[in-house]
């Protein structure tokens, strides 16, 4: 259910239990809403507090004039909810999932630290999977979380979309694939006791900003636009595991309802290909293997044609065509000479 909340100054929303209890039956698809907690850390509790709540296509915190003599941040946070807000939705050590988002985060000023992603919440400690516009980061840490930092750089006022997919690895052990727009981190197994995440935990996205005694105007928004939770999807194309038929396609493929790449569209092998050949560095109608064929030529990507007459390659038809016009051609040139020996 869509909602929108606004929350003005120092609205106190006490949220309900965060270790509420949720239905036995609770699974993953039955994630309908969000949970909203401003104000978590709420070190500068005079700052004005604005929370626009609209899951799942927009959440926004902004936290302006964050300064007091004392204290070290506020912290604004929602979570995943399957009773439309109530209370959090808890995961179980086996509820297996693909979870995106789009970030857009700004500083104003990028320091002190302002900082936004997701946040897992459990008795193992957080799990924080964020940018900040200080350190400049893209990193995942805390908790069971495997840590992984992106060969990236965030700046205040950049979008990134981040996602995180849990799964049971080809070993059978509980693993991770965090994302940052078109970049994935390798498979990570947990290490922790509970091998995975651990049953209880809630998950959603956060806002921090720290204070600044001397800059009267510190101030930051995070938005939180097109969340998006679901079975795992580890290629993160849309396509979930369970029906991917090419369960490898590269970060930003573009794919069909199946996983896979269509015709004439860029990839790198066989296996991305919705009809398994990739040929000349597109997915291609077949194997397009004879001397003088390519499938990628201007104007009909995707379909294996001979690279000079442009006709298509190995057509019966084109070959009879070919021969009765070599025919024709044969005839008039024998009915000219006859004719200029005549003459
Ligand atoms: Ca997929
Ligand atoms: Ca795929």
């Amino acid at each position: 259910m869509k909602s929108s909340l606004r929350y003005a100054c120092s609205a106190a929303l006490i949220g309900v239990g965060l270790t509420a209890a949720r239905p036995a039956s609770a699974q993953i698809g039955t994630i309908n809403s969000a949970f909203y907690h401003p104000r978590e850390f709420n070190d500068v509790p005079g700052s004005t507090l604005t929370v626009v709540g609209n899951y799942p296509s927009l959440i926004s915190f902004q936290d302006q004039n964050v300064s007091a003599a004392a204290g070290f941040a506020n912290r604004h946070v929602w979570r995943f909810s399957s009773d439309s807000g109530v209370s959090p939705y808890t995961f179980s050590n086996n509820d297996f999932f693909t979870v995106s988002m789009t970030v857009t985060l700004t500083g104003d000023p990028a320091s002190p630290r302002k900082e936004a992603g997701f946040l897992l919440d459990t008795i193992g400690g957080q799990g924080q999977f964020e940018v900040n516009t200080d350190g400049h980061e893209v990193v995942a840490f805390g908790g069971p979380f495997p840590f992984y930092a992106f060969p990236a750089t965030f700046q205040s006022g950049d979008t990134v979309t981040l996602g995180i997919t849990y799964f049971l690895d080809s070993l059978g052990k509980r693993a991770v694939i965090y994302s940052a727009n078109c970049m994935h981190s390798p498979p990570l197994e947990f290490s922790n006791l509970e091998q995975g995440i651990i049953d209880g935990s809630t998950l959603g996205g956060y806002f921090q900003i720290v204070n600044a005694p001397t800059v009267a105007t510190n101030s930051g928004i995070a938005v939180f636009q097109n969340i998006k939770i679901g079975p795992p999807d580890q290629d993160l194309d849309g396509a979930p595991d369970a029906v991917d038929q090419c369960p490898e396609t590269p970060p930003c493929a573009i794919v069909d309802v199946s996983g896979c790449i269509a015709l004439g569209l860029a990839c790198t092998s066989g296996a991305e290909c919705a009809s398994t050949f990739c040929v000349d560095g597109v997915c291609c109608n077949g194997p397009c293997s004879n001397p003088g064929q390519s499938c990628n030529l201007p104007g009909s990507a995707g379909v294996c044609r001979a690279e000079i007459s442009g006709v298509p390659a190995a057509s019966q038809w084109g070959i009879v065509i070919l021969c009765v016009l070599l025919a024709a051609v044969g005839v008039a040139s024998l009915i000219s000479v006859r004719y200029r020996m005549r003459s």
